[in-house]
């Protein structure tokens, strides 16, 4: 067993074999020599269309099982997977594309005018690429893979506005799925509640791998409806979501400790949960939820303990391994307390952004240490709570959104001179865009036309849902937009 990720699934293939790895809502349902199988026709063809390890392959597809396949299959030919969010405008893909420089694209149809943009082959369900995946017979190779080679990169905003590439190694994957499974004790036993994207690590790597890691069974559905999740929470063992899926779930007067009888665990994170959710979580159901915090660049990094205590409004402690430091503006680390910007090391953490030298060199301190942008305090026992962002970043329903993007997209519109985004509190997503414009002399700019321009540049998660036109920003005397002031002034019910 060579350095590729994909023997962590081969080899409880061979031994679960006839187990179920992935029940779908579609009535799709695999065993893990059935998704083995899948994997290695997808293998044949990725090959057979000369993706060779370590060229990139981009997936822009709906939720399905054979999404999973295809990521399998990647792993296996050593490729370098590159998840794609289906919401993504054109002009966002076309971006990725031209990042990534992928030698193959898999995507929906309707993707099919930038094909000729990316110049690699493109493939989509229906097309040829997957007609031939089905009929395929199975490739068997492994591709050899050092420990430390690229197996992903998944995008992530910048505050400069444009995405980086965050490069993520088999090494990395590989221990955050151990420790995970370890930590939060997944067994072939379990069936893991799957609601969440597969396009970002949440739902890709952190869910994926626990359970397909383990030999558990994934109960996959290809949305979030709270009522269907309730039918299934009797059936499976284990679910992960963000906070919105719990709100949503508390949202039901029905929902209660019966529908979670069946239940060992309820993880969150990606967002804030807040105490009070977390509080109600517990008193109607009897499950404390396990909140755990994470990024991108570094898969999961805190963690509430699986025996002791959980603590609401607390992610936990850094996960075996993992090592994490509290410092203030000046460098100087501050004690249990005190609130500082949290950095990591550990053999989770990526070696940086694809192509992006500079960004790399930014994000980790001279000693090596990766700075997340995360402000927090720490107890004396090594406990840590999220107090806020150090970078300009909104989450909403658990997707980041950098105003800087949004502010980009506007100010490029004709009529407006300048523009701030900031997040305002949401009941539903925990954050919602707000955008505040400032418009040119004389120019006369409508709701309809801002959301219009919006609309054909980004994806429609990142839209702002108030828009206020006013005529000035508000600025210290340094120059700097006073965001403080524009979400304490549109927060206001
Ligand atoms: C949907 N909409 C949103 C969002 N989701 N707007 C802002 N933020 C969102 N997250 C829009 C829809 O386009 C729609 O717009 C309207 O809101 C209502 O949609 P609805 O049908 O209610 O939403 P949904 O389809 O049920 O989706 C809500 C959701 C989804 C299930 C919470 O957002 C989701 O799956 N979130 C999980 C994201 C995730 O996996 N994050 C992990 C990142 P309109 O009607 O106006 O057209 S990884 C990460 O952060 C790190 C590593 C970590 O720690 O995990
Ligand atoms: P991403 O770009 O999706 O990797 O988002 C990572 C960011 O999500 C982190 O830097 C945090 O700001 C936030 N995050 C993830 N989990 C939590 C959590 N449990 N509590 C608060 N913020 C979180």
């Amino acid at each position: 067993m060579d350095g590729n990720l994909f023997w962590r699934f081969a080899v409880q293939a061979d031994v679960r074999d006839g187990h179920p790895a992935l029940i779908g809502d579609d009535g799709v349902q695999l065993s893990y020599a059935r998704l083995r199988t899948l994997a290695g026709q997808f293998a044949r063809v990725l090959r057979a269309r000369g993706v060779s390890p370590g060229d990139r392959v981009v997936v822009q597809v709906e939720k399905s099982a054979a999404a999973v396949a295809l990521y399998l299959g990647v792993l296996q030919c050593g490729a370098v997977y590159v998840p794609l969010n289906p919401a993504y405008t054109d002009a966002e893909v076309s971006y990725f594309l031209g990042d990534a420089k992928p030698a193959l694209f898999v995507h929906d149809p309707a993707r099919e005018p930038i094909w000729a943009f990316c110049a690699a082959l493109g493939a989509h369900p229906g097309s040829p690429f997957w007609e031939e995946a089905a009929t395929a017979s199975p490739d068997p190779a492994i591709a050899p893979r050092e420990p430390d080679d690229i197996v992903a990169i998944c995008y992530t905003s910048g505050t400069t506005g444009r995405s980086k590439g965050a490069m993520i190694s088999h090494a990395n994957l590989a221990s955050n799925a151990e420790t995970l499974i370890r930590l939060w004790q997944f067994t072939a036993q379990d069936r893991l509640l799957h609601i969440l994207p597969v396009f970002h690590v949440h739902g890709l790597f952190v869910a994926l791998h626990c359970a397909l890691f383990s030999g558990a069974a994934l109960i996959f559905e290809r949305t979030f409806d709270a009522a269907r999740v309730r039918t299934l929470l009797p059936r499976s063992s284990v679910l992960m979501g963000v906070p919105t899926h719990y709100t949503r779930l508390l949202a039901d007067p029905d929902f209660g400790a019966e529908d979670c009888a069946a239940m060992r665990l309820f993880l969150c994170g990606s967002a804030p949960l807040l105490a009070d959710t977390h509080r109600e979580f517990t008193g109607r159901t009897g499950h404390n939820v396990l909140e755990r915090y994470g990024m991108t660049e570094a898969g999961m990094i805190t963690s509430n303990p699986y025996d002791g205590d959980r603590v609401a409004g607390t992610v936990g402690y850094a996960l075996p391994g993992v090592s994490v430091r509290v410092r203030d503006g000046e460098g100087a680390l501050v004690g249990p307390g005190a609130v500082g910007t949290l950095e990591i090391t550990g053999p989770n953490v990526c070696s940086g952004y694809w192509e992006m030298p500079d960004k790399t060199a930014e994000s980790f301190t001279a000693d090596g240490w990766f700075i997340t942008g995360d402000l927090v305090t720490s107890q004396a026992d090594g406990r840590i709570t999220i107090v806020g962002r150090a970078k300009d970043l909104i989450i909403a329903g658990g997707y980041n959104i950098y105003p800087k993007e949004v502010e980009s997209v506007l100010d490029e519109m004709p009529g407006i001179a300048e523009s701030a985004v900031v997040g305002i509190p949401h009941p539903d997503f925990g954050e919602s865009v707000v955008a505040v414009i400032v418009p040119q002399p004389g120019a006369a700019l409508s709701d309809a036309d801002v959301h219009a321009w919006v609309a054909e540049h980004l994806a429609r998660f990142k839209h702002p849902r108030q828009v206020h036109i006013v005529d000035a920003l508000p600025r210290n005397t340094m120059g700097k937009v006073q965001k403080a002031e524009l979400r304490a002034q549109f927060s206001a019910p």
